[in-house]
């Protein structure tokens, strides 16, 4: 009995280990773009709730034929945008990404996206694994 309470008392506090990135999105949403751009942008909050990094190495909507990670940047005078490889997600971290930010650029739209749509987007995390949301087609008013 004695062995046993032991046993139970270190798999609660020495057992494996729990430490897991916890990630959940927030408030996604597309810009709505006229009918001839063949490019939009994604956006929305990541948050990591967990205690261990997590990393965002790609994304896939059913939108476009490619999705990528970009960040805005001042080079100069210019605002330029720059492809990021991936995106790290540390423990207790709120990643916003927005317009003038770091967005996930929408190349080759398949059609035109027109406000009320929703759009199908598959996440892939390097810990997490893949996660699949619905982000809504907004206009920026
Ligand atoms: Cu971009």
């Amino acid at each position: 009995m004695t062995a046993f309470l032991i046993l139970l008392f270190s798999l609660i506090f020495y057992g494996p280990s729990l430490a897991k990135p916890d990630i959940q999105i927030q408030n996604p949403w597309i810009r709505e773009v006229p009918p001839v751009s063949k490019m939009s942008a994604l956006f929305m909050r990541i948050v990591n709730k967990g205690d261990t990094e997590d990393v965002l190495l790609g994304v896939k909507t059913n939108a476009s034929k490619f999705a990528e990670i970009h960040m805005m940047e001042m080079e100069g005078q210019m605002m330029k945008m720059r492809k990021l490889d991936f995106l790290k997600l540390p423990p207790k971290a709120i990643v916003e990404l927005r317009p003038g930010g770091i967005h996930i650029m929408l190349i080759e739209l398949i059609k035109p996206l027109k406000e009320g749509q929703k759009v199908k987007v598959e996440l892939d995390f390097k810990k997490s694994g893949k996660i699949i949301i619905q982000a809504p087609v907004k206009a920026l008013h």
